[in-house]
């Protein structure tokens, strides 16, 4: 039994430990001290215990164990209620939302290909289809491999400073990506079937033209290859890459490393031929430069132009991009404005 003073200082310091707010692990400390502690009403009451007659010692220390006992579970059971509400808040505060869709959160930042690229891929596809290899070459190049192997002479307005990129006298920024077809005929003799995409560069700036632009050329070189022959593959690009009612058209026109040259129109792939804003009223649009390799540059090549003939054709990939989806500015292109962009997913 309890005298009445312990009882009231167990039940003061009980009503102290619930008082206490229940995430404050340090005032719980503090409350434990100055109960359970050297300098304790507790711990004074044992140091009076020698005043006491000898008989009344036992008892009173055992009275004052039971008290400590008491607080100490007291503080070990506030000190573990503390602990579980302070984790069970953790886990509440940290806790991860699972069911959040999973759509939501990474399909609109996943990437996709530029339209460039998109027509690119396609107009590849369509002439591996029909037997094309597809072969990359440098874009820095030389005066040689640029201009004078593809019979463009020194005095030629390609070669202009005003079109052409000069890094030195000799080293220059391709402007088509023929030089890759001139090293590729140097590397091998025919039949040569190739494709060649990549980016080109000129000094030109308007809503039609950016220094930097994209290319496919073609070339084909074997026995007997005739114009014929570039009629009908342009034919077949040209349904495979709109639609199946697409007619092409050759004008007369002049490259210095083809003869004959032409230009390629299609019917206008907006309004079928009856024309309209895109076409300018005409039904028909621009979309190739081709014609018989020049037998010069077959030579210059070190293709016997007796035995061999060739076609070759070249396009802007940008060109092809703003008439099939519409495009007004080729600078869209460049700007990376994911408005842009994205119409394309
Ligand atoms: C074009 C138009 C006409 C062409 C010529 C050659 C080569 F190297 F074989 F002579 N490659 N590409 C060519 C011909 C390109 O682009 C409008």
């Amino acid at each position: 039994m309890l005298n009445d003073k312990i009882k009231e200082l167990v039940e003061k310091c009980k009503s102290k430990i619930a008082e206490v707010k229940e995430t404050s692990a340090t005032e719980l400390q503090k409350i434990k001290s100055e109960s359970l502690g050297k300098n304790s009403e507790l711990a004074n009451m044992m140091k009076c215990m020698r005043d006491l007659p000898g008989e009344e010692r036992p008892k009173f220390g055992q009275m004052v164990n039971e008290a400590r006992k008491l607080l100490e579970e007291a503080f070990a059971e506030a000190e573990s209620k503390m602990q579980e509400k302070m984790l069970h808040d953790k886990l509440e505060k940290e806790k991860v939302d699972i069911t959040l869709p999973c759509d939501m959160t990474f399909e609109q930042t996943r990437g996709h290909l530029h339209p460039v690229s998109l027509v690119t891929n396609e107009i590849m596809d369509i002439f591996k289809g029909l037997g094309f290899e597809v072969l990359e070459g440098p874009e820095i190049e030389t005066d040689y491999y640029c201009f004078e192997a593809l019979n463009i002479p020194k005095n030629h307005p390609a070669r202009d400073m005003q079109d052409t990129f000069y890094i030195t006298e000799n080293i220059l920024l391709r402007t088509h990506t023929s030089p890759n077809q001139v090293r590729t005929m140097k590397k091998k003799q025919p039949p040569i079937k190739m494709l060649c995409p990549g980016k080109v560069y000129r000094s030109d700036d308007d809503a039609s033209h950016s220094p930097m632009f994209h290319q496919i050329e073609g070339l084909v070189v074997d026995k007997n290859i005739t114009l014929c022959d570039l009629q009908g593959t342009l034919e077949t690009f040209a349904k495979a890459l709109f639609d199946e009612k697409t007619k092409t058209r050759f004008r007369p026109s002049f490259f210095p490393f083809t003869e004959p040259s032409v230009e390629v129109d299609l019917t206008c792939s907006n309004c079928g031929g009856t024309g309209c804003k895109l076409c300018k009223g005409t039904g028909w649009i621009e979309v190739l430069g081709a014609g018989m390799v020049n037998p010069k540059v077959l030579e210059n090549c070190g293709i016997d132009s007796e035995k061999y003939t060739g076609y070759a054709f070249g396009m802007g990939l940008e060109r092809i991009a703003m008439i099939k989806y519409g495009i007004p500015n080729i600078k869209l292109f460049f700007e990376n404005d994911v408005r842009f962009l994205k119409q394309f997913r």
